[in-house]
């Protein structure tokens, strides 16, 4: 713990020892707990971020570089790929999870702040007929993937171990989640819950601010504080000693995400990539999801919130958005590559700006201001950021079907109409119908589906059970 001098002399140096406002009045309990908090904070490297994100070409378009569609050679799509293909990667897959060298990384660390809710995402209810949360979703996609390797390969214990990354706001109550629902079934040996960093929210003149006089504003250092948890955490250690070699991360709103996707996994590890990345077709030009580009050679993605409306709109020639590759949030890492993060340097990933309305606490009066209008800044890293420090080559991208992996929860219902409880329900549910027809059951023509629990299907096999079988009301299957 470095002397007070030590901090005071550190903070000055970056010019930031205007935190140290109010120390003197200051009892010595909340001295001791504000030492703590600021000796976990480098003030040269936040006075770097600061100086380089308000110095930087303000977005849209944040920096210049030829900007193209991603080229044939690094992407492969489920809606044209030969069922050969798709064979050959499912089977590539599935040997990867029966040799136990494949984790899972669930991004759980956002706060739903556009969902109206105070809970994390995951315990979200969508309404389906069992009530399932997402967690259990997909606590039990994992559960089931699990029983379909053993079923499938006869290996006797196939374990696909689970890194939950929370944020300081999210983690008890996640933890309490998994807790009372007893891990969904899961070995809770099995179910790693870790927690990524925080930053300290700068004003825009780039100094630190005080949420109170003895304690400094700070956030979650967004999706892209991944990588430095997965080291600070001991996550690549755990992952090391169980063997794996695979990582597969995704976003928790996602009620269709497939967990370990042996298509997936299976693509990715026969080209032998670094990371891969799976997206949909672009909805709308308006639609908030990144675009996953060519940039400059090297692949890119470019988010919603720093593209011009220009370039979200242009048209190709045949009339299709020029720029369609959606980002999803689903990548896939090999652990070699993930071995080499200790060394990358600090520019490795650029931060992001989020101008946001910051309680803090004036320094000249010692009041509290809660303001009316943005008034500070929150740091922030993208999980997708890694990209373009990859050649081309150590890169895929495998476009799948939206109606069959993609339905995110991202607002309330009854708001905007569209990535809410009620899309994602349906399209659930729609799916459910999709598998069982063509496993030979039959449906009354206004049924919008059924839902079918991971644990009987994790993504459409093992149904003919269902074979004849007619629904003439949307229900929860049971076989
Ligand atoms: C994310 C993607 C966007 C698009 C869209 C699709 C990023 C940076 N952007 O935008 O390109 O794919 O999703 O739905 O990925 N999270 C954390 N810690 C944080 C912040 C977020 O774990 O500090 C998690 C969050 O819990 C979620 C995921 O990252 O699982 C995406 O976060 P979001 O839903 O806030 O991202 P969004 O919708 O702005």
């Amino acid at each position: 713990m470095p002397a007070l001098e030590e901090l005071r002399a550190a903070y000055a140096a970056a010019g930031q020892d205007h935190v140290f406002t109010f120390y003197d009045s200051l009892t010595s309990t909340e001295q001791a707990s504000f030492l703590t908090q600021l000796a976990s904070i480098d003030p040269a490297r936040i006075t770097h971020i600061a100086s380089s994100v308000l110095s930087s070409i303000t977005f849209p378009d944040s920096t210049p570089g030829e900007i193209t569609p991603l080229p044939s050679a690094a992407t492969a799509s489920l809606l044209t790929a030969s069922s050969a293909d798709i064979a050959k990667w499912y089977d590539a897959g599935i040997t990867l999870l029966a040799q136990n060298s494949v984790a899972v990384v669930l991004l759980a660390g956002g706060q739903g702040t556009r969902l109206g809710s105070a809970d994390p995402k995951g315990c979200f209810d969508i309404g389906l007929p069992s009530h399932a949360s997402l967690f259990e979703l997909q606590a039990h996609r994992i559960l089931g993937l699990q029983r379909l390797v053993q079923d499938t390969t006869g290996v006797t214990k196939v374990v696909i171990p689970w890194y939950i990354m929370t944020s300081g706001p999210t983690r008890a109550p996640t933890e309490a989640f998994f807790s009372k629902n007893r891990y969904f079934g899961l070995a809770p040996s099995d179910v790693i819950f870790f927690e990524q960093g925080v930053l300290p929210c700068i004003d825009n003149s780039g100094k630190i601010m005080l949420d109170t006089p003895s304690s400094v504003a700070v956030a979650p250092d967004g999706n892209g504080g991944i990588y430095r948890a997965l080291v600070q955490q001991h996550v690549l250690a755990d992952m090391a000693a169980r063997g794996v070699k695979h990582v597969h991360a995704y976003c928790v709103d996602n009620c269709l995400a497939r967990l370990a996707d042996p298509v997936f996994l299976g693509f990715a590890s026969s080209r032998g990539v670094a990371v891969a990345t799976k997206s949909v077709p672009k909805r709308a030009p308006e639609e908030s999801v990144g675009l996953i580009v060519s940039k400059n050679k090297r692949p890119a993605v470019i988010e919603y919130s720093e593209i011009s409306t220009e370039m979200a709109a242009a048209r190709a020639e045949d009339g299709e958005l020029a720029l369609r590759t959606a980002n999803i949030v689903n990548h896939y890492y090999s652990t070699s590559y993930l071995a080499d993060i200790p060394e990358w340097p600090e520019s490795y990933l650029p931060y992001h700006v989020a101008r946001k309305k910051i309680p803090c606490t004036d320094l000249t009066t010692g009041t509290r201001i809660a303001p009316a209008s943005p008034n500070g800044i929150k740091l922030e890293q993208f999980i997708f950021d890694c990209f373009p420090q990859l050649q081309m080559s150590e890169f895929a991208n495998l476009e799948v079907r939206r109606e069959d992996e993609f339905s995110p929860l991202k607002n309330k219902a009854g708001t905007v109409g569209e990535d809410d409880a009620d899309s994602s329900r349906a399209d659930l549910l729609r799916q459910g119908k999709r598998w069982l027809l063509a496993a030979g059951a039959s449906f009354d023509d206004d049924v919008l589906g059924v839902e079918v629990p991971p644990l009987i299907s994790y993504a459409g096999e093992g149904l003919d059970a269902a074979k004849g079988k007619h629904f003439s009301d949307t229900c929860l299957l049971t076989l």
